[in-house]
């Protein structure tokens, strides 16, 4: 099949691109749309050309699978050359996205209409790069370079009106009129003043010194991102540079930061997330109308708001009215929050709280086509509300708990229906954060789990499937790197050490900070619960040290919120290494950073061998989007084979002899996979990049 067809309407030719999914600018499309531009030059009938697309998106960009290969001609940019190079005037006829190299292309055309569907963007710098076929050139000709500046650097799509406001676009149609209104352009241009460039205007000097202001605020919040330093740089060159100088210097930042690093672990990131999901075997999802969320706590009410939002009603059950209406002034509280500081509007407001009731009674889940049990994390409790829910919810409803430990098969047996029973476990603030772990159980059916990853989508989640075990995925992997923490702290580190060390590698928080903001008393519940210890944390608690909520923890929060270094902790360590036997030493910041990553890495190594998560992305797409791991690391089984998996077990194994813990002997799979020199990324073959 061809990417591109042409369609001759009178005196006009439309160019329709149509390379499914999302029309990325592959190779064939590019050899195609050079051609045909260059074709149709000689073809006397034709005053002008439209370029429209099939699909609901008009370009999304380069493909970024290519990105990895040797790159094969013709590059965008002599694509966009021949549009230059045209003796005809092209319009955009835009009704979807155009984003990167999509609207490059948008760019290098006459005039641009759009539909209030159209979504216009350059989101390169969230791949860790900048746009690399003019997009640094052209969009400060088009909308004054103050507002491209802005919107490079965000990577946001701008809608159709708000295109149409920025001069990005010259006209703002119906979808009904689209081909008609651009065909109409194309033709008066050609008929009157011909072409009409970008390349061809210049800014004035008068508009240097408000870019310099942007650009000084830009660097000043971000200018540690490579990315940033280019565009602001090229963006800057309108002003000093010809057009063609300015375009080959975009060029060379573009390839010097495709090459990086930083800009590989960001596409790694945006694959392994479009990937993550669960392919669906063909069993078709059922649409959900209606949720209901038993218990309205913290959890449960930002469960309830996730699906309101998206515009799906919730019910959340609550065991007595005052319980109720604690939910119900929780959800309004959020929503006021909101408003006030400007990210909500009345309206949507009224809406949104329109769609979320708080009931009393179970029977008042009756009716809910997907039922969320976010109750107190007690196996007992968790059975009873599914034993319940087996009597009262519908016949064909799907029950999710949120369990973040327990297991869920011991949870479905309760219920018995197994089948349409698994775990949804969301992240809190649930109406914030992206992450979902489905979790599978023994006895899911696929048309449960297609029915919740196709509802966690429409929510705007990012669901990943993952199998039943304590912890799950993320939790599991976390809880290595706390023990780490805490035997670290007994060995001679102390919390502010152990944070910068993270803090440094790109996480927005330390571990210790990051216990005092949960409160330590969760993991002290949880370990009491297990038979387990955690010496340093322990300690910690039975001194009353909580963490924030107490104003104290591993630091001093004399305000309630900012972290103070406490003497106090010190010696408190030093009572604790004395009672396990353990003489301080000073650890190196190397083997901090080893010790907090690389045990987790190695869970992740068993919980790949386990079958519990099904890609190595699968794991970082989790650690990206659940515990703030850097998206330019890529996640932390990318950033293993990053290091290299024979260098990773060296050092896990040569950890586990200096400290005698077994736990950090390379697991089987990191072993075997380090022994024939191979990373975790080579086994899933659709993973490979
Ligand atoms: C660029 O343009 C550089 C230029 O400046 C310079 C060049 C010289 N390439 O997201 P979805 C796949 S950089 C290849 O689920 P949606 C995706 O992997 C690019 N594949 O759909 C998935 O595949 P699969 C700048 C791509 O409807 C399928 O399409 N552009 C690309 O939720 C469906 O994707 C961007 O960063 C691509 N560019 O959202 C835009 N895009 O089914 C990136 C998607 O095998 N794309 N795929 O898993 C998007 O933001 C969304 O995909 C879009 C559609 C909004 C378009």
């Amino acid at each position: 099949m061809q990417p591109l067809d042409v369609e001759i309407r009178d005196d006009v030719a439309i160019l329709w691109i149509d390379n499914p999914p999302v029309n990325a600018l592959g190779f064939h499309l590019r050899a195609r749309l050079a051609d045909t531009v260059r074709g149709l030059q000689d073809e006397a009938g034709i005053v002008g050309l439209v370029l429209a697309s099939r699909g609901r998106v008009f370009i999304a960009g380069a493909d970024i699978r290519e990105f990895d290969q040797t790159p094969k001609p013709p590059s965008l940019i002599e694509v966009l050359d021949c549009f230059d190079g045209s003796g005809k005037p092209i319009v955009a006829a835009i009704d979807g996205a155009a984003l990167g190299g999509g609207l490059e292309v948008a760019l290098a055309c006459d005039e641009r209409i759009v539909t209030s569907r159209a979504r216009l963007g350059l989101p390169e710098v969230k791949l860790g790069l900048l746009p690399g076929a003019g997009g640094t050139q052209r969009l400060p000709l088009a909308i004054g370079p103050v507002e491209a500046l802005a919107m490079i650097a965000d990577g946001e799509p701008r809608s159709g009106e708000a295109a149409k406001a920025l001069g990005l676009a010259d006209r703002l149609v119906e979808s009904d009129e689209l081909l008609e209104v651009a065909a109409a352009r194309a033709r008066a241009l050609a008929g009157g003043s011909g072409r009409k460039r970008l390349r061809d205007v210049s800014l004035g000097p008068d508009e240097l010194p408000a870019l310099e202001t942007a650009a000084d605020e830009i660097l000043g919040s971000r200018g540690g991102e490579p990315q940033i330093r280019a565009m602001v740089e090229c963006v800057r060159n309108r002003f000093d540079l010809g057009f063609d100088e300015g375009m080959r210097r975009e060029r060379q930042h573009f390839l010097r930061l495709l090459e990086g690093d930083c800009s590989k672990a960001m596409r790694h990131a945006f694959l392994a997330e479009r990937r993550s999901a669960f392919k669906s075997t063909g069993v078709p999802a059922a649409e959900v109308r209606r949720v209901a969320v038993i218990g309205g706590g913290t959890m449960g009410s930002g469960i309830a708001m996730s699906f309101a939002n998206a515009g799906i009603p919730a019910t959340i059950v609550e065991a007595d009215e005052a319980a109720a209406a604690r939910a119900a002034s929780r959800v309004a509280e959020t929503y006021e929050r909101s408003v006030r500081r400007g990210s909500l509007d009345e309206s949507a407001r009224a809406e949104r709280i329109g769609r979320i009731e708080a009931l009393v009674g179970i029977e008042a889940a009756a009716e809910a086509d997907l039922v969320i049990e976010a109750v107190f994390e007690d196996m007992d409790v968790k059975k009873q509300v599914f034993a319940w829910l087996d009597t009262s919810a519908r016949s064909d409803a799907v029950l999710a708990t949120n369990t973040s430990y327990l297991d869920v098969d011991a949870i479905a047996a309760s219920a018995g229906r197994p089948e349409r029973v698994l775990g949804m476990h969301f992240f809190g603030p649930a109406n914030v954060m992206k992450l979902v772990e489905v979790v599978r159980g023994e006895a899911t059916s696929e048309s449960a789990l297609a029915t919740v990853i196709e509802a966690a989508r429409r929510i705007g989640k990012i669901p990943v499937v993952v199998g039943v075990c304590h912890g799950f995925v993320g939790n599991r992997m976390l809880s290595r790197r706390s023990e780490q923490v805490d035997r670290l702290l007994m060995e001679g580190a102390l919390p502010d050490q152990v944070d910068r060390v993270l803090v440094d590698f790109g996480f927005r928080m330390g571990p210790c900070a990051m216990s005092d903001l949960a409160g330590l008393d969760i993991g002290w519940r949880m370990r009491r619960a297990t038979g387990k210890a955690a010496p340093v944390a322990d300690a910690l608690v039975e001194a009353g040290r909580l963490g924030q909520k107490t104003r104290k923890g591993y630091y001093d929060y004399p305000d309630g919120r900012k972290a103070v270094v406490d003497g106090r902790v010190e010696m408190l360590l030093r009572e604790v290494s004395e009672r396990a036997g353990i003489a301080r030493r000073a650890v190196g910041q190397q083997e901090i950073l080893d010790r907090l990553l690389l045990p987790m890495i190695n869970e992740g190594a068993r919980i790949l061998e386990e079958g519990v998560a099904a890609r190595a992305g699968d794991i970082d797409v989790i650690w990206l989007h659940g515990y703030g791991f850097p998206r330019w690391r890529g996640g932390p089984m990318y950033h293993a084979d990053r290091i290299g998996l024979d260098e990773v077990a060296r050092r896990l194994s040569s950890y586990a002899e200096a400290t005698a813990d077994a736990a950090l002997r390379p697991a089987p799979l990191l072993k075997q996979l380090a022994e024939e020199k191979r990373g975790f990324a080579s086994l899933a073959p659709e993973h490979k990049e």
